[in-house]
């Protein structure tokens, strides 16, 4: 999902597919949250603001990471993926009113996956 997102973000970043954003990240964080070790993978644009972020959590099944205890597929154990998008949210840029850099000021990308 972040290789698409990155590969339409590098094009509409100045209108050339020439890895401006590329899919590697500018900046990797590793850490651990009640025993789930996670992999943090940090994307900027090309002026260097946050772009995308994708979190890779070691052994998260298919649950909603932090979510509550005793609901449907949840994992209270993973990463508070709810915290984490607020977080990642808050520190995005508004969307344009002009349609020239609407492109630019869309909403950035938050992934969180269990592997
Ligand atoms: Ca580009």
């Amino acid at each position: 999902m972040t290789f698409q997102w990155a590969r339409t973000n590098d094009y509409l970043d100045d209108a050339q597919e020439n890895n401006s954003v590329d899919s590697v990240g500018n900046r990797r964080l590793e850490g651990t949250i009640s025993g789930y070790a996670f992999t943090r993978y940090l994307y900027n644009d090309s002026a260097g603001k946050p772009l995308m972020e994708k979190w890779i959590v070691q052994d998260l099944k298919h649950a909603w990471s932090g979510g509550a205890a005793g609901a449907s597929y949840t994992d209270p154990k993973g990463p508070d993926a709810s915290q984490e998008m607020w977080r990642f949210f808050k520190q995005s840029r508004p969307l344009a009113t002009k349609s020239k850099k609407r492109h630019l000021e869309g909403p950035p990308l938050l992934c969180l996956l269990g592997e």
